[in-house]
């Protein structure tokens, strides 16, 4: 008798439970159609679950090869698996527990650029799908513009046959399909950049000019990258959901991912060599993405972005908590009244439901979203989740203060402590840069807020010096100082 597997795997699948949904589609007969740059939990609850349902209709061409592009972490829990994971589904109804089967196999780019590149280079690769984060493009925020100064892009450019950035190995890639001769892929950006296709096109067709002009033409001319909006929360997993999730399949999974029951892909139609029908998973295939992520970047993330700083300054753990403070929840119903008139709504968009579905899920007790998970990378999230709201609304001569409360809270954020004293860890690619501007001011409003208005990767070249936004940031940060981020957040919900 063989002894029954204790962890997830092809040959444990059937022995879970019934109530655990499984890939319905012979795995082995699946193609590798996509590969994917950063294999995080975003792209293991969202696009990899579309790809797994378009399998489950029969078309076998999109089996996915995940890359990692710096941690062996992934690789080391789902090969050993398969490539198998389970996605826990959860909200106040309980838990749903699915085997997600798309991930066929992952690499680790810094091993072994070269199997990357290989990999990226068969014939049946159609896609190149990218969750690297804000900060993986290398760009320079205020202006999505290539940061030609970066020392990925500067070793990468030194070093093209062994690129370490997305950015680096998608130009290898395409460069080396074409001299082979091959079909090009289509690049498309799976995070939340504002108008992410023309951002990844742009700092991509900057690199290949800079590899050579004709690189860059090519890039320029032949090469489509989709706009995509993509929406899931998906908390970071702990232990416990580890814990949770064995003892209800029976076996371990090394790394399953928790998610909210929500999920929305929009995606422009316009793919080289064909994509997946995401449709039958429920994406929405269009002409024109730019106002579906913009009522995204702006209602959900920028409110977001402003519960993580004032939650986490005020000892709120997780975005539930926080929504639990009636003046931070106050707040963000507020804020999202500032941000409404600003957008261009999608055709038929019921923004008053939108917004309602926002707080419900915000108010999800059942998953653990950390508000320190959400404040990192500020400098990379600042621009398009509040600060292009409040561009636009400077522009019409409207009052900024409740967006650049969100922008104080950062500020009080990033000066590295919270209201209880205790030091924060801050993640930021500028953290250190942050550290020193917030040191030399100190912890006063008139020092502060002007030092950190001065980040032109953030705020670009016109926020800084603009009088209204200044003086509203500085007074923010002030009542932040002065009474706390809770009752601020009350204060600034009442304005008229
Ligand atoms: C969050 C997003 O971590 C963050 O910055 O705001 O990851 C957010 O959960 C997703 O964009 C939701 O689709």
């Amino acid at each position: 008798m063989t002894s029954s597997p204790r962890r997830l795997g092809t040959a444990a699948l059937a022995g879970l439970p019934a109530s655990v949904a499984r890939p319905g589609y012979d795995r082995s007969a699946v193609a590798t159609g996509i590969v994917h740059l950063g294999i995080g939990a975003f792209h293991r609850a969202h696009q990899a679950v579309c790809t797994d349902d378009v399998l489950a209709t029969g078309d076998r061409r999109w089996g996915i090869l995940g890359a990692s592009l710096r941690s062996p972490d992934t690789r080391d829990a789902l090969v050993p698996q398969d490539g198998l994971y389970t996605l826990s589904v959860r909200d106040s109804d309980g838990e749903a527990l699915r085997v997600i089967g798309a991930v066929q196999d992952v690499l680790v780019a810094p091993e072994s650029p070269s199997a990357l590149l290989d990999a990226l280079c068969r014939p049946s690769v159609a896609i190149v799908s990218l969750t690297v984060t804000e900060k993986g493009y290398c760009h320079d925020p205020a202006t999505g513009r290539l940061d030609e100064s970066h020392p990925d892009i500067v070793h990468d450019l030194a070093h093209p046959g062994a690129p370490r950035s997305a950015i680096g190995i998608l130009a290898r890639a395409i460069a080396r399909r074409r001299a082979e001769g091959l079909a090009p892929f289509t690049p498309l950006c799976c995070d939340n950049l504002p108008a992410n296709g023309r951002t990844l096109h742009r700092i991509l067709s900057r690199f290949a000019a800079l590899v050579s002009p004709d690189l860059g033409a090519y890039v320029e001319g032949e090469i489509a990258c989709p706009e995509t909006m993509v929406d899931r929360i998906v908390p970071a997993t702990t232990d416990e959901d580890r814990g949770r999730i064995a003892a209800a399949l029976g076996v371990e999974d090394a790394w399953p991912i928790v998610t909210e029951p929500f999920l929305q892909w929009v995606i422009e139609d316009r793919f080289l060599s064909g994509r997946p029908a995401w449709e039958a998973a429920g994406a929405t295939l269009v002409s024109e993405v730019a106002p579906y992520e913009t009522m995204k970047l702006r209602l959900l993330n920028g409110s977001h972005s402003s519960l993580a700083y004032l939650g986490y300054l005020s000892g709120c753990e997780t975005v539930a908590a926080a929504m639990a403070e009636p003046g931070i929840a106050a707040f963000v119903e507020a804020l999202m009244d500032d941000s409404t008139p600003t957008l261009t709504l999608p055709p038929g968009a019921d923004v008053a439901g939108y917004r309602r579905s926002l707080i419900d899920r915000f108010r999800n007790t059942a998953l653990k979203h950390r508000t320190w998970q959400i404040a990192m990378d500020g400098t990379q999230k600042l621009p398009q989740r509040l600060l292009g709201t409040v561009r636009d609304r400077l522009a019409r001569g409207l009052p900024v203060d409740r967006h650049a409360l969100g922008v104080a809270a950062w500020m009080r954020y990033v000066s590295g402590t919270d209201e209880a004293g205790k030091p924060i860890d801050v993640r930021d690619p500028l953290a250190a840069d942050l550290a020193v501007l917030a040191r030399e001011a100190g912890p006063v409003a008139d020092r502060l807020a002007p030092a950190l208005l001065g980040v032109r990767a953030v705020f670009g070249d016109d926020l800084p010096g603009h009088p209204r936004f200044r003086a509203a940031v500085t007074s923010a940060l002030d009542a932040l100082y002065r009474q706390g981020s809770k009752a601020t957040a009350a204060e600034y919900a009442r304005l008229s």
